[in-house]
């Protein structure tokens, strides 16, 4: 691989945090005692944690600063405004109701935006997001393209919404039967894939004609900012905080998680351009979260969020961000390693189907190449296939989405190129000896969100 295609890491490192490495056989009796279930394994047992993006970034020096800015009154905390404001110039959106993460913005817009019965068609399920549509009477629709369903496709935009799909579902349901589009970008489980700005225009103007109101996924939006830059005609010279204003001036308004691409640690917000939706969006955040400036944050969690989606939009960032991802990609696939194609925004994804062809989907083969993987290397990853995706509210059968894949995350400015060697060697040494890769069966499962705090054992054949 040419190094050349890769840039060096934007910045210095001012403080450093030491990491152990235990050997395989403390580790199979980690795995052993964890269920299996990388969630289930204590962060000092890890060498490279791969488990997610989310919450696990290193934060700037300005942001450390701003921590210690932090103003912690009760009521119109002046890091509230300060976010306010960020997120008025970032995205466009007047109004902002802090929240404790993602899924607490996503509970409240939940909550005042769908009517028990109607649907919520989306780009791809998230777990929480399906959870609080459902959980509030709505059915989730999947419209993204078929294209994204299918691993090895290696086509730019994949996480585009397919517009006859809507179009169908406007039709056979009727408009008003619609809670909204929600538009995620990237689309985290289709692999960190990004949304052309075309595709957004498109579902903007088809929405617009039915009176149908469109709520974004912000989480990692920055990320698919980046790839509109880079692959969508027009946009070459654009900035990226161009490219995002331009972006989320198709939708009403958006969820977002904090902890992706706005490079903190903890922190979320619902952001929103109609005014009595926001009324009642802070009827809501009061018993969910907290008061309306403040949420479910600290006043120096709110500047440091503030800070961060700033520092998000610094185009020699998010490039790098982007290209240590694809570099990690690009290494296993030279090895033969099979991955979701193209490589997105935040992870790279195995496609555990062609790396265990011998385990049938209810042997959970992504939930054991992660744990396995895990004692191979000391690299903790995340399953992302029929564990993730849960039962059918209704029938009780499990969900089989057709991607059965294990995520490897970056964390945002934590780990280097070298580290990215260390995993593509662990996951190449492990495919040399697919085979010994056992299914696992559950030995306890729960009822919501089961992989967070589900456990398994092996199937002996
Ligand atoms: C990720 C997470 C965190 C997570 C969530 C559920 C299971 C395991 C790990 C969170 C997202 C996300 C998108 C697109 C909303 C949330 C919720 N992702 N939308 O990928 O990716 O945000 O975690 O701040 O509540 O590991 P939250």
């Amino acid at each position: 691989m040419d190094m050349r295609n890769y840039p060096a890491e934007p910045f210095r490192i001012k403080s450093v945090e030491t990491v152990k490495m235990i050997d395989r056989k403390e580790r199979e009796k980690v795995i052993k005692e964890a269920g299996y279930n990388t969630f289930l394994i204590n962060s000092e047992d890890v060498y490279i944690d791969l488990l997610t993006d989310s919450g696990t970034n290193a934060m700037s020096d300005k942001q450390w600063a701003g921590l210690m800015q932090g103003d912690e009154a009760y009521a119109g905390s002046k890091n509230f405004k300060h976010l306010e404001e960020t997120v008025l110039d970032v995205f466009g959106f007047p109004h902002l109701v802090p929240t404790h993460q993602g899924r607490g913005a996503e509970n409240i817009l939940s909550k005042i935006a769908i009517k028990p019965g109607q649907y919520v068609p989306g780009n791809m399920y998230f777990t929480t997001t399906r959870y609080h549509q459902e959980a509030n009477g709505g059915i989730f629709v999947d419209i993204i393209q078929d294209e994204a369903h299918d691993a090895a496709l290696d086509i730019p935009f994949k996480g585009n919404i397919d517009l006859k799909k809507l179009e169908r579902l406007i039709e056979e349901k009727g408009a008003e039967n619609i809670a909204y589009v929600c538009l995620a970008v990237t689309v985290n489980l289709a692999g960190g894939q990004p949304v052309s700005m075309a595709n957004m225009k498109a579902v903007r103007e088809l929405t617009a004609k039915h009176g149908i109101k469109v709520f974004y996924d912000a989480t990692r939006c920055v990320e698919n900012a980046y790839f509109i830059k880079e692959q969508e005609k027009g946009y070459e010279d654009k900035t990226i905080h161009e490219i995002v204003k331009e972006m989320f001036s198709y939708s009403d308004g958006a969820t977002m998680s904090g902890k992706k691409d706005g490079i903190v640690n903890i922190g979320g917000f619902l952001a929103l351009r109609d005014e009595d939706l926001f009324l009642a969006a802070k009827e809501l955040v009061v018993v969910f979260e907290g008061m309306p400036s403040y949420g479910g944050m600290a006043g120096r969690d709110m500047e440091a969020l503030a800070i961060g989606l700033k520092e998000s939009l610094q185009y020699e960032y998010i490039r790098h961000r982007i290209l240590q991802v694809r570099y990690l990609g690009e290494k296993l696939k030279e090895a033969g390693v099979p991955i979701v194609e193209p490589v997105g925004g935040h992870a790279v994804f195995l496609d555990a189907r062609r790396f265990c062809p011998h385990l049938d989907q209810e042997e959970f083969p992504a939930q054991a190449l992660a744990a396995n993987l895990y004692v191979e290397s000391g690299v903790r990853s995340m399953e992302r296939g029929i564990v993730s995706a849960g039962r059918d509210i209704k029938t009780g059968e499990n969900h089989k989405p057709k991607l059965e894949t294990v995520r490897l995350t970056i964390p945002r400015r934590v780990y280097t190129y070298r580290h990215m060697d260390v995993v593509a060697d662990g996951v190449i040494s492990l495919y040399k000896h697919k085979e010994d890769i056992k299914g696992l069966r559950f030995v306890y499962e729960p009822k919501q969100l089961r992989f967070f705090t589900a456990r398994f054992e092996e199937i002996e054949k």
